[in-house]
Formats: C-alpha cells, structure tokens, sequence
C-alpha cells in the first residue's frame, strides 16, 4: 500500500519511484536499475515532469517509423519491466512488434522473472531465453551483445528504452533504426538513436500506443540533433524560471 498522499506536490514521481523498488524486491530490476532511475528522475525534475512539445514531436516521429517497419523489435530490461509491462505487450500488438528480454547486467534469474511478468501482462511470446538462438551483435563487450536471432538479429527498427550507448552505436553499425526513451538528452544513447523521446518512459509509452493507433499517419520532417538541442534549451529555460530570487 502507497503511503504517499495524493496531495503531495511531487506523488506521481514518488509513484514511479514506488514502481522501481517493488521490481526490485520482485527481483525483476538491478541494483544498478535504481541508480539509474534516480539519474532519470534528476532530469525529469529539470524537464518539468511532463511530456514537451519536442517529446510529442519524437513520439510522432517513432509512430510512423514503426507503423512502416518491416521487423520491429522492442527490447526489455528490468526498468522497463517494472515500469509498464502492460504497454510494453499493448504497444507490440499494436504495431505488430516482437518483444525481447535483453539485459546490461546479465542474470537467468532476473531474465525468467521479466519473462513472467510479461507474460502475465498478456504477451503470447517473449524472446532472448533460448540459448539455441543466440546470435552476437558486432563491437560490443556488455551482455547486451548476445541477441536473438529471430528478435534483434533480424529487426529493421529496435525500440530500445533506458539504453547504454554502446549497445545503440552497435545496433546503428548493424543497420538498425533505433528509438530509444531517455531522460537524458544529452546521453550517448540520445545522441545515437535515430529517434529520442526525452520524456520517463512510464509516462510516454502510453502517448506513443495511442499514435500508432491513428490510422494515417504523415511523414513529418525529424531532425534529432536539433529536436535534442531544442531540449537542452527547454531545461535551461526552466531552470532560470526556477532560480529562486535573490
Ligand atoms: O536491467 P538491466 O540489467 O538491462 O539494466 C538496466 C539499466 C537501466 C540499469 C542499464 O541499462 C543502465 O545502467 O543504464 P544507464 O547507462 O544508467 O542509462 C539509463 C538512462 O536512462 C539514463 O540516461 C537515465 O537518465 C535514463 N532513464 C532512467 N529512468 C528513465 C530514463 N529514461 C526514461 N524513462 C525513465 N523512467
């Protein structure tokens, strides 16, 4: 049971911060998993706590790539799983993608739990725990390298959230588009991918199922750099409105 009240300032973090130690004492997120949300939430201070305009325009972007893909994957770890394993399986059915566990901080055990609570969430088929399938991606030394060969190996488009940049520079060598959700924009991963949503996955996930959903999506002009730039910009803008007057 929540013991935060609804009435505080900040619950919906708090809420999502709840998320990552319940995975984690379900054994589904790493120790490191929370190190990592806690840097996530730090920009998600400084980028206000909701979804920008520029996010929108990456969630557009990542809509028409994946409804026009050929072989979309969406790759898993164990923030993502804790998060929000029912969009993760609502957004694979919607754009017919695969859905593959594949870990930074490599563990069977961890890896058979995600694959639980994403079955329980309702998917049908979850790659990357058949040895048999293995195949490695080139120029990378993390776990990550091992994919599988019906998954990642074979995709055209990769939907990666909470990546580490490694693992998105291999993933482009192989040919792959690649969307990620990062808080950071100035991370490698942000930088890398052909599509960054800098907004909390937890909260952006469902605003991305909703426009794949739309029937005729347009082809608009995304240019990453800059919509990245244009985030950086946002954050300062923010923090100068923060700045407590002297
Ligand atoms: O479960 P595993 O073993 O695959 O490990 C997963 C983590 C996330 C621990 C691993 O991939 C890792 O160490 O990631 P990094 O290199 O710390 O990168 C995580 C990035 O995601 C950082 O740039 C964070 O700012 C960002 N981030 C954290 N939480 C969120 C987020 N971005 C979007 N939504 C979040 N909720």
């Amino acid at each position: 049971m929540s013991l935060i009240p609804k009435s505080h300032p900040r619950a919906k973090s708090l809420y999502i911060r709840e998320k990552l130690v319940k995975g984690f004492d379900s054994g589904l997120v790493a120790k490191e998993g929370l190190m990592a949300h806690g840097r996530g939430e730090t920009f998600d201070y400084l980028l206000g706590e909701k979804t920008s305009k520029h996010a929108q325009k990456a969630i557009s972007a990542a809509a028409f790539l994946l409804n026009n893909s050929k072989y979309p994957v969406i790759s898993v770890n164990g923030n993502v799983a804790a998060l929000c394993p029912r969009e993760i399986v609502k957004l694979a059915k919607t754009t017919n993608s695969k859905v593959e566990v594949n870990l930074f901080y490599s563990n069977e055990k961890r890896k058979k739990n995600i694959v639980r609570i994403l079955k329980k969430a309702g998917a049908k088929e979850v790659l990357g725990i058949n040895p048999k399938n293995s195949k490695r991606i080139s120029g990378l030394d993390s776990a990550r390298r091992i994919v599988d060969k019906d998954g990642i190996y074979k995709a055209d488009v990769v939907v990666v959230p909470l990546e580490d940049g490694d693992r998105t520079i291999a993933l482009k060598k192989a040919g792959k588009k690649v969307i990620t959700f990062d808080l950071n924009p100035l991370s490698r991963t942000a930088k890398t991918a052909d599509i960054t949503i800098v907004d909390n996955v937890d909260r952006a996930i469902n605003k991305l199922i909703s426009e794949c959903k739309k029937s005729r999506l347009r082809k608009a002009p995304f240019n990453n750099k800059r919509n990245l730039a244009a985030v950086v910009l946002e954050i300062k803008k923010n923090l100068a409105r923060r700045m407590p007057h002297a």
